[in-house]
């Protein structure tokens, strides 16, 4: 199998852990790839990001938790993306919640980093915040209840905080948030984690 990733992609960086943890990081070759570069990622992902997965039979996959759910389902180990119920329902619940963050996070970056300054819309970076930081109290509120499950959900929740301080470390989203920031700092030390720390 091919992975398009991309070193600072919080997305692909969600389907690298998947791989490391279930075991599969040495069937997958990692093809660096930049979306906004000159690419011809559009062969293998018509929306033109990453990540995007070649499987073995050739067939193109793309977006993460598509992505995340194949590879689970290729190892016999216990199942990052529960298969049915309640379990199933609440990880992709969180997962959603977490891609969330990010997308709005993203959005930001694109909004703060790469439109010319004469374009850029404040209402729509306010608009994005506002998503973050609601999304971030419903963290605060429910990481109690995660024991020491460490699936798709808590994956895409540990990336999408580690990407708050890669890209916004000036917004420090710890403050006021002791139970995040407590489960994070017990998850962070983890070697698929600590192994897909974003890069520029
Ligand atoms: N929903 C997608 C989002 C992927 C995404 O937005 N990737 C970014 C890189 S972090 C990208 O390739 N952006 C290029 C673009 O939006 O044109 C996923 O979960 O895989």
């Amino acid at each position: 199998m091919k992975l398009r990733t991309s070193p600072t992609s919080p997305y692909a960086r969600k389907c690298v852990i998947v791989a490391l943890e279930t075991g599969l990081a040495d069937r997958i070759e990692m093809v660096p790839t930049s979306p906004f570069g000159e690419t011809d990622l559009p062969k293998d992902n018509p929306l033109g990001k990453v990540p995007a997965l070649i499987t073995d039979g050739g067939e193109s996959l793309f977006d993460s938790p598509v992505i995340c759910e194949y590879l689970d389902s290729l190892h016999d180990g216990q199942r990052l993306v529960p298969a049915s119920g309640g379990a199933r329902w609440a990880q992709l619940r969180l997962e959603a919640l977490a891609d969330g963050i990010l997308d709005a996070a993203v959005a930001k970056r694109i909004e703060t980093a790469m439109r010319p300054e004469d374009k850029r819309w404040p209402g729509w970076v306010e608009r994005q915040d506002k998503a973050v930081v609601r999304s971030l109290d419903v963290l605060e509120e429910e990481c109690s209840g995660w024991g020491a499950d460490f699936l798709i959900g808590q994956i895409a929740v540990i990336t999408a905080l580690d990407y708050l301080d890669f890209r916004f470390k000036d917004e420090p989203w710890r403050t006021g948030r002791p139970r995040l920031s407590g489960w994070y700092a017990g998850f962070a030390q983890r070697s698929s984690v600590v192994q897909s720390a974003p890069r520029e």
